[in-house]
């Protein structure tokens, strides 16, 4: 396959969507190869138990380590010598994923993502991770908000990586013409029937004019950026005015 993909976590039937669909299809095409793992099968005592209360106190439990050493040890040990995975982490205290960092993970021959549950996973099997199994570890998050885990988070993210994957989408150029790949967002489309429910569509996509027409979406792109992600044109603004905007 052009890109193997491995995950785990203590919900294997969170990731059932990805016989689905799109990765579906790249699976079944052998471009794209997918395998779930269940962190409790490194559980070894009574209750299979992988979680226990922080050090230092505070709310929540703590992903032990020894579950997550072994179920990573036991996926990069079906790698040759050579080979090593990138270890993604979701979390929301990781680094932003964006389109940038999606297109950067397609390039990568194997990645295997360790999904976290409660306040997280013990730091140090990430470390681990990085200076005893050599692996590149990167913990990102999907945006500024909270799951209860990393499940959903991976679903989104192997979405994202596995349609840049060459192969995986019939038109690659509908790849190019898509929010975030150029910086601004994407124009509104319309389809039949002209007028629906009394609205019309635009006149000048009827116009048969081509620079008109590109014209006229290019300014919708700068509109809607500018009304929704303010950010995206001017990077100092953060997020600030984004609520306003919103409501307006
Ligand atoms: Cl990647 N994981 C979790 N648990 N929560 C999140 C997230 C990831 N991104 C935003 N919230």
């Amino acid at each position: 396959p052009a890109l193997r993909v491995d995950v785990v976590t203590i919900f294997p039937d969170y990731l059932a969507p990805l016989d689905l669909s799109l990765i579906g299809k790249a699976r079944a095409d052998g471009i794209l190869e997918v395998a779930v793992h269940d962190l409790r099968e490194h559980a070894h005592d009574r209750h299979r138990s992988v979680d226990d209360t922080p050090y230092g106190g505070g709310a929540g439990m703590v992903m032990k380590p020894q579950p997550w050493a072994e179920a990573l040890e036991a996926v990069v040990a079906k790698a040759g010598p050579t080979e090593r995975p990138r270890l993604v982490v979701p979390g929301p205290g990781g680094a932003p994923f964006t389109q940038a960092m999606a297109r950067e993970l397609a390039q990568e021959p194997w990645l295997v993502f360790a999904c976290g549950r409660y306040e997280g996973i013990d730091e140090r099997v990430l470390d681990h991770a990085r200076e005893d199994l050599g692996l590149e570890v990167s913990v990102v998050s999907l945006g500024d908000y909270v799951l209860n885990g990393g499940e959903v988070a991976v679903l989104a993210m192997v979405e994202a990586v596995a349609r840049l994957v060459p192969g995986v989408i019939g038109n690659a150029a509908s790849l190019v013409e898509e929010s975030h790949e150029d910086g601004l967002l994407e124009y509104p489309v319309y389809t039949k029937p002209d007028p629906w429910r009394g609205r019309a569509v635009p006149e000048v996509l009827l116009s048969g004019n081509h620079a008109a027409i590109a014209a006229w979406r290019h300014e919708q792109r700068l509109a809607r950026t500018a009304a929704r992600r303010p950010d995206l044109l001017h990077p100092s603004l953060g997020d600030a005015g984004l609520e306003v905007r919103l409501a307006t």
